[in-house]
């Protein structure tokens, strides 16, 4: 495996998560108060505040911050981001998708309030996203600002981003010839860009320069892609660990993954190259400002779920 990018600063990463993980669900608890009609906010609000682990408005904010702006700027684009992430996975629990029982250690929206409810509040939280960005960061940005933030987010939410990765991902479920450029075309749209979009709505909200920008852009694709390709390899291990055996389920089910298509030690060799890429487009900043998001790298990397 090639030498480790790392960053010279100590840094409480845990301390960090812990902190910024309970101010994100704080705001979120206050962006969707329950009100009339209740079942409709109870639905948003069980996916919502199920719990996550908020890797996605934890970018968003540490970019914010690297940039010279602030937790509370970003919070409520933050926000935003979280809520198509947790709608997106309302909607792939749904029977005619995935048809997963449980979500974040609980069952999944449609098996507490039905098929109808869940899809209606998935798509009460997209609505609601873009809601959010341009009502709460009106006195905070600038227009041209909350217009980039909304075609950021909307991009990386549509056919160009998540959905566009889904129906690539259920054209594909099956297919015994899917190749490595359609699974990392798949990964890409329907898990990197939204890490991506985090990023960079965070650089953005922080004042960063064009060559910032796309510096945090860089970063985000390779840790957005790294945490796909971790997620095939956790797959894996942890099916490998159920059946008692070295091959996991992914190695021997139709489900096309990084491990199955590359070989293990291959996809756990390009994790680290990911990795290392990414940490290396944080070279030019303070160290210190960019320990948070050098330490998301390494836990991205190296988490266990
Ligand atoms: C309109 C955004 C949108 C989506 C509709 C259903 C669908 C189309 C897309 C599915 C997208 C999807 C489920 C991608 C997988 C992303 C992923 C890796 C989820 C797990 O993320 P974690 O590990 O989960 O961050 P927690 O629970 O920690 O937040």
């Amino acid at each position: 495996l090639s030498e480790q990018v790392k960053n010279v600063v100590e840094f409480d990463f845990d301390k960090y998560m812990h902190s910024k993980a309970i101010a994100v669900n704080e705001a979120l608890d206050k962006v969707i108060p329950p009100r009339y009609p209740q079942k409709i906010y109870e639905s948003m609000r069980y996916s919502l505040l199920a719990g996550g682990k908020r890797v996605r408005p934890i970018l968003c904010i540490a970019a914010c911050e690297l940039m010279g702006g602030t937790e509370e700027l970003a919070m409520p684009t933050a926000c935003a981001i979280e809520m198509i992430h947790t709608m997106s996975l309302i909607h792939d629990d749904l029977p005619y998708i995935d048809n997963d029982d449980l979500r974040r250690g609980k069952p999944t929206n449609h098996k507490v309030f039905g098929e109808d409810t869940a899809i209606i509040a998935g798509d009460a939280l997209l609505s609601l996203a873009f809601e959010h960005v341009a009502v709460s960061t009106s006195r905070t940005l600038g227009t041209d600002i909350i217009l980039r933030l909304l075609s950021e987010i909307g991009r990386a939410t549509g056919s160009e981003g998540v959905m566009g990765g889904q129906v690539v991902d259920i054209e594909s479920e099956g297919d015994p010839s899917i190749d490595l450029e359609t699974l990392e075309w798949v990964h890409i749209h329907k898990t990197a860009v939204l890490l991506e979009c985090s990023v960079v709505c965070g650089a953005i909200m922080g004042g960063a320069s064009e060559d910032d920008i796309e510096r945090a852009r860089r970063y985000a694709r390779c840790v957005g892609l790294l945490f796909q390709v971790v997620d095939d390899i956790l797959d894996v291990s942890q099916s490998s660990e159920e059946l008692g055996k070295t091959a996991g389920k992914d190695l021997i089910s139709d489900k096309a993954t990084y491990p199955k298509l590359m070989g293990l030690e291959k996809a756990k060799e390009f994790a680290d190259e990911l990795l290392n890429r990414g940490k290396q487009e944080l070279s030019c900043f303070d160290p210190t400002k960019a320990a948070p998001l050098f330490a998301l790298a390494d836990y991205i990397a190296s988490r266990q779920n």
